[in-house]
């Protein structure tokens, strides 16, 4: 079938925008911080009652909610041919400590709101809708990211998943279990027809060229690193500069060459440093020990492999020189992905049916589409949000984007619900 053949259901089937917003305004409410932001790490209370919130209203919306062994909850939506694998809809409901409304949230959203419309119209699927709230995607709280959706793709087993501690020593597992979201079924045991997700673009892209939504046709590649740095504690008053073997010295060169090594690849690369503890953190002694993480990104495979080598020569040599003993753990691997060809033109025409701007973008951020695009066909779907300004408090959507959005989702939805059902009927 060739791009300009739209086999889009008939009839102008929309979804309610107002709903929709209304919908992400209340659940902001759940963690607000505030600066209008949302602070709502995964696995805790308050990740707890938007789960509950969620569960409650896909009921109420007719669905069977189950949640598996990795706290994922799946609202099912029936349709005609129960034997189809079902179309889901996912995103995550966590967030960074200093999160926004929108990241993750209007794609879980968005789904719901599918369903209500799907609902009110009466319209009837072939295969079931299932709407996902994977757990633990930003991985701000556990490491890595994308946990969840990680172990239902086979990238990470339970016991790795349920190993994670958080900076307070608590574990993924002992939290699962404390918030009641360790079910019972075993996460990645059911098939998916397709995946989709609809995401703010957390870049300036989309804005910038006044484009509504982003066709996406991938993510680009992604590792995670644990540094640890010991020198000596000593006192900041008697110890002369000559000999000291001061951690934070050390850790602090270490960030500047690893964003010097963001820089010399760029402008697609991207190298972070975003978390640091360093102890005895008393401003009279000087520091012994620095923990701090690193975050390298580039669409391709090959310049995050360099890049890391880079990385690794620049901190032992920054080591030796302060005299202080070097750690370096890759605890996440996320290798550049490319998604699903069929679902890629399926939101294209969709976007060009509604006669909304389009244009195809690589994402900079991970999804848990990226994991899931191992084992279903699996695409995104951009929108807009100021400034690119995401992972921060002011982060901001426009609703006629959003509901944008959410209609070219519904509409890639149901041509993608056709196409299976088809493709079934002829045994393929
Ligand atoms: O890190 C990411 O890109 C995502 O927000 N978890
Ligand atoms: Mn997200
Ligand atoms: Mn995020």
């Amino acid at each position: 079938m060739s791009d300009s053949e739209p086999i889009v259901p008939a009839g102008n089937i929309a979804i309610d925008g107002e709903r929709l917003w209304d919908t992400i305004m209340e659940t902001a409410q759940i963690g607000a911080t505030p600066k209008g932001g949302i602070c709502r790490l995964t696995l805790t209370d308050l990740d707890r009652q938007v789960r509950d919130w969620f569960r409650a209203k896909c009921e109420s919306a007719g669905c069977a909610v189950t949640v598996d062994d990795m706290g994922n909850i799946f609202a099912r939506r029936p349709g005609r041919d129960p034997s189809l694998p079902p179309i889901a809809i996912g995103s995550h409901l966590d967030t960074q400590p200093t999160g926004g409304k929108y990241d993750g949230i209007i794609g879980v959203l968005s789904g719901l709101e599918v369903l209500r419309t799907l609902n009110d119209q009466g319209y009837e699927t072939n295969a079931p809708i299932e709407v996902i709230d994977w757990t633990n995607e930003e991985g701000s709280r556990f490491a890595p990211a994308m946990l969840s959706s990680g172990v239902f793709a086979g990238v990470f087993d339970n016991v790795f998943a349920y190993s994670r501690e958080d900076r307070n020593g608590q574990k993924f597992g002992d939290e699962l279990v404390r918030i009641g979201y360790k079910g019972d079924v075993p996460c990645g045991s059911h098939k998916l027809g397709a995946h989709f997700e609809i995401h703010i673009e957390q870049g300036p892209i989309l804005e910038d060229e006044a484009k509504t939504i982003g066709v996406v046709t991938g993510v680009q590649g992604m590792r995670w690193y644990e540094v640890t740095v010991t020198g000596t504690e000593g006192h900041a008053g008697a110890t002369p500069m000559r000999l000291r073997r001061n951690a934070l010295l050390a850790a602090s060169r270490m960030g500047v060459a690893i964003d010097a090594i963001g820089w010399a690849h760029a402008p697609d690369a991207v190298a972070t440093v975003g978390l640091l503890e360093n102890r005895p953190n008393s401003r009279n002694v000087v520091p012994g020990s620095v923990f701090f993480s690193v975050d390298l990104r580039h669409p391709s495979d090959a310049t995050v492999a360099a890049m890391e080598a880079e990385m690794r020569a620049e901190l032992e040599r920054i080591a030796a020189e302060g005299n202080v003993e070097l750690g370096i753990e890759c605890v996440w691997d996320s290798p550049a992905v490319r998604f699903d060809a069929d679902c890629i033109a399926a939101v294209r025409r969709a976007a060009e049916a509604a006669g909304y701007g389009h244009r195809d973008i690589v994402s900079g951020a991970g999804h848990d589409s990226a994991y899931i695009a191992r084992v279903a066909p699996t695409t995104m779907v951009f929108v807009p949000c100021e400034k690119g300004l995401s992972h921060n408090e002011a982060e901001h959507a426009e609703k006629a984007d959003v509901t944008a959005g959410a209609n070219v989702l519904l509409r890639a939805v149901l041509e993608t619900d056709q196409r299976l059902a088809e493709r079934a009927d002829l045994g393929a």
